[in-house]
């Protein structure tokens, strides 16, 4: 039986193309986020805030990957951005193949920020690579508090997690506190965020570190 080392073939091929894409990205001087999260959570909302505060000072393109629907690409086409739509007909993720093809429709010489939207999931996405330069995990204050301690392999591997609606707090059993400790615990060096889309309060100290973060690979070129 050949199909563990089919598999372990698949995913290693995965790896060669993240690998591929990560250096063109570091080629052109791009910096790409991986943006994740459960189903509804706010990674949407989050890019159109972050548009409307930096969206006119930094070149910034969007990926986006959806099970079905092309809503998120119009909710962002408004910024007049370009935007390419993934439709994966059922993967519960995006892998580095995907993002490869999308490239061919986007002027990388034009771009500074590359953020792509995964799908909606707090497992699958976890393990796929897809060149990018940082995981942004978003987490949103309605899932529950042990979110964290529970997809712990998301979590993990976060460069930052935002956590979002943090307007509904008062409407839930939410702790701030003890969810900022889980996500510590699991990742010392996580840098995390607080964010609500609805107040747009946090927003703006997020926009501050990733404008912060550009300058910084800036100046180590
Ligand atoms: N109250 C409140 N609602 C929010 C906030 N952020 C997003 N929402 C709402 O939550 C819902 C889902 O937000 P989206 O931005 O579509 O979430 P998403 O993670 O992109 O969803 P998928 O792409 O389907 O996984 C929408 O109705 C948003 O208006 C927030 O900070 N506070
Ligand atoms: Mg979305």
């Amino acid at each position: 039986m050949e199909v563990i080392s089919l598999r372990r073939n698949v995913l290693q091929r995965y790896d060669e193309i993240a690998r591929e894409n990560r250096q063109l990205f570091n080629s052109k001087n791009i910096l790409v986020i991986n943006l994740l999260s459960s189903p509804g959570s706010g990674k949407t909302s989050i890019i159109e805030k972050t548009l409307e505060k930096i969206g006119n000072s930094l070149n910034v393109s969007i990926i986006v990957g959806d099970v079905q629907t092309t809503n998120d690409a119009e909710r962002i086409s408004k910024f007049n951005i370009p935007v390419v739509q993934l439709i994966t007909n059922g993967a519960c993720h995006l892998d580095s193949k995907m993002i490869k093809n999308a490239l061919d429709k986007l002027e990388l010489d034009n771009i500074e920020i590359l953020i792509i939207e995964n799908v909606g999931n707090l497992v699958c996405p976890s393990s796929y690579d897809l060149g990018e330069n940082m995981k942004v995990v978003v987490f949103s204050t309605t899932e529950g508090t042990d979110k964290p301690l529970k997809y712990p392999s998301m979590f993990h591997r976060a460069e930052v997690v935002i956590i979002n609606k943090i307007d509904l707090i008062p409407y839930t059993n939410f702790s701030l506190e003890d969810a900022k400790r889980y996500v510590l615990q699991l990742n010392p060096k996580t840098k995390i965020f607080e964010t609500s889309c609805t107040t747009g309060e946090g927003v703006g100290e997020w926009c501050e570190w990733l404008l912060e973060k550009m300058k910084n690979i800036n100046a180590t070129k």
